[in-house]
């Protein structure tokens, strides 16, 4: 039976509820280069199914401003936007302003007391992750993480399993031996297609999405003082992720798969 040997992390949505600043770095790169974009939090929401912020203003220009007309290239175009809003992102993570969702910081401190491998698998840019981790976690967390798989590093973002199985790779483990964290249902879709079990931490712009395939379905990881609402599983008598927790999910889920 494969020992867990490694916990392979999203970053927004899963690490922190990051959705809301990267809807302000949008808006506010909208606005620094005149245009009269502004995308609304029920719009966002439906946007965010694009995944990849470059990806999710095309989208955008393609399917609600039919009209428009790219003043340059538009790969450039929309790149150069895209810049000015990791930069404006940047600086609201550098800046402290987004905390870890509750029971991160433990699990992960948990993890590496106990000797198991960690890795990020997300769909942001690199840059983002770095001001994230350094932001909260000190200067060194972003070697925590043996493999950062972020943004561009493959061709196909999630719901494609490509950034999952480019971290397996790179991390020279099956999927057997790891397990995977998320919020979404596109990311969910993507750690599943890479054959990894996987636990889910809803969030507000997630909730209402179809989990179907998690092991584990939660409101967040949760705290000794904090206990987290089991929104689907079977989780014991545990109320807050901690290690013990997810090896048993991940022995479970593999014993399943092994039983047919
Ligand atoms: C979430 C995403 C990202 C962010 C915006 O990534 O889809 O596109 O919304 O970041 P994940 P960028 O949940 O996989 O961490 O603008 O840098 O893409
Ligand atoms: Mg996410």
């Amino acid at each position: 039976m494969n020992q867990l040997a490694a916990m392979i992390f999203d970053v927004d949505g899963t690490l922190a509820d990051t959705e809301r600043a990267h809807l302000l770095a949008f808006n506010q790169a909208f606005a620094s280069a005149g245009l009269a974009w502004h995308w609304s939090v029920p719009l966002y929401k439906e946007l965010l199914a694009v995944t990849g912020g470059k990806e999710r203003i095309r989208h955008y220009i393609d399917h609600l401003q039919p009209g428009f007309t790219f003043p340059d290239e538009p790969d450039a175009f929309i790149a150069g936007l895209h810049a000015e809003k990791t930069r404006v992102y940047k600086d609201i993570a550098g800046r402290g302003q987004l905390p870890l969702r509750p029971g991160v910081e433990r699990l992960l401190r948990n993890a590496r007391q106990s000797g198991i491998r960690l890795a990020i698998a997300t769909t942001t840019t690199p840059a983002n992750v770095t001001a994230l981790l350094q932001s909260t976690l000190g200067a060194d967390a972003p070697g925590w993480f043996e493999v950062i798989g972020a943004g561009d590093v493959v061709p196909h973002k999630k719901p494609a399993p490509d950034i999952y199985l480019h971290v397996l790779e790179r991390l020279g483990l099956s999927a057997a031996a790891c397990i995977a964290f998320e919020d979404s249902a596109g990311g969910l879709h993507a750690a599943r297609d890479a054959g990894l079990t996987t636990v889910v931490t809803v969030n507000d712009f997630t909730s209402d999405q179809n989990f179907d395939g998690a092991a584990l379905v939660l409101s967040q990881f949760g705290e000794p003082d904090q206990p987290f609402d089991l929104l689907w599983g079977d989780a014991g008598a545990s109320t807050y992720l901690d290690v013990a927790l997810v090896r048993r999910v991940h022995a479970r889920t593999r014993s399943e798969a092994a039983e047919g």
